[in-house]
């Protein structure tokens, strides 16, 4: 796989994607806005992570923005979203504010699971935002469970599970996708194929050029392989497979190609990438894709530049926020872990 497949000029497509994405000029600012208080945050978690601050892990999501943006605006606000260890930007797509993601991070007492996540567990119930999952594949069955939930309560909403390239080769992708397509589950499968599973590329381990999207005729669902990078093509794709989800005709995969600007996790430097790769994406940075949409729809760059400048403020003020914090507070440990809320009966 390689940049080849994708549209290299975006503007090849602008006026028909844009037009059934429903994305006007104003919400694709408000959409580039969001792509980049997500990349400031990544930053500002990369400081802090070298800084001292972030108790565990992390794994940065700089670059894949347009996935979880994209898709975040093509659903409803009850739909349910589940993400992997690397989903800070799903979190945030999802409604989930900066300040409560770094403080999650730094184990703070107002970060977004009161300190019992961390990184690799950012989870908002109340945005619909079931949860991050640190083991490789282990949500796309409960994301079918999860549509399967909402179908039988008959309230159309669809489920959403985000994974990575290297999910499409363990047992539950497989198992998902067949009980989802003899169920025929209002779920969708979205694959942020960024080339590499840990240090791996993903070609060299898997028989399929397209790892989900090529898989997904077995299990005799449609699938599409879209640019991960374009924010209106990400819309159009989910939208498509969310109206076909409930309207009663089941899942869809789609495999969003597009490539994460840092190392697989805390500090690793991604030496294992070929020269001159990490430059080629660059070229299709997400922010740079939408950025290039804005200028060709007649918003002035002035208008760009200054969403850009409030994203940053936004981390600015969340960085000082998190910061700030208290620690997190030990009573707190067994708050919100049961469905009920209570906890206290059942020690
Ligand atoms: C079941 C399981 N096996 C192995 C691991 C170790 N592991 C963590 S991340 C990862 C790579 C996953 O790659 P991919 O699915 O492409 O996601 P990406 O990190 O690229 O977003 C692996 C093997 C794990 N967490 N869970
Ligand atoms: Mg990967």
């Amino acid at each position: 796989m390689s940049l080849d497949e994708i549209p290299q000029d975006a503007a090849q497509t602008p006026d028909s994607a844009v037009a059934e994405a429903g994305i006007d000029g104003h919400r694709l600012l408000d959409l580039l806005e969001q792509m980049a208080v997500i990349r400031v945050t990544e930053k500002a978690a990369h400081d802090l992570f070298l800084a001292g601050l972030v108790k565990g892990t992390t794994h940065l999501a700089a670059g894949h923005e347009a996935v979880a943006v994209g898709a975040s605006a093509a659903l409803r606000p009850d739909d349910y979203v589940f993400a992997t260890y690397r989903g800070h930007h799903h979190a945030m797509a999802r409604g989930a504010s900066p300040a409560e993601c770094l403080a999650e991070l730094m184990s703070k007492a107002t970060g977004v699971c009161k300190a019992k996540g961390g990184s690799m567990h950012l989870t908002k119930a109340s945005a619909g935002m079931l949860g991050s999952y640190a083991i490789v594949g282990a949500h796309l069955p409960m994301a079918a469970g999860a549509a399967w939930s909402a179908r039988l309560r008959g309230t159309s909403q669809v489920a959403v599970a985000f994974f990575g390239d290297g999910a499409t080769n363990i047992g539950a992708f497989h198992e998902a996708l067949n009980l989802a397509s003899v169920w025929s589950l209002p779920v969708l499968f979205v694959c942020e194929n960024n080339l590499y599973m840990e240090y791996t590329p993903i070609g060299s381990v898997t028989a399929a050029e397209h790892p989900a999207a090529d898989r997904a005729p077995g299990y005799r669902l449609p699938a599409e392989v879209i640019d991960g990078n374009d924010v209106v093509a990400v819309a159009d794709a989910v939208g498509r497979a969310a109206d076909r989800a409930r309207s009663g005709d089941g899942p869809t995969v789609l495999e969003a190609q597009t490539y994460r600007h840092f190392g697989h996790s805390r500090t690793d430097p991604a030496s294992y990438r070929p020269a001159g790769e990490l430059e080629a994406w660059l070229d299709r940075d997400p922010l740079e894709v939408a950025r290039k949409r804005l200028v060709d729809l007649g918003v002035p760059e002035s208008e760009i530049a200054a969403a850009i400048d409030r994203a940053s403020s936004t981390v600015a003020d969340a960085v000082a926020e998190a910061k700030a914090a208290d620690g997190a507070d030990p009573a707190q440990a067994l708050s919100d872990v049961w469905a009920d809320g209570g906890y206290q009966w059942r020690t």
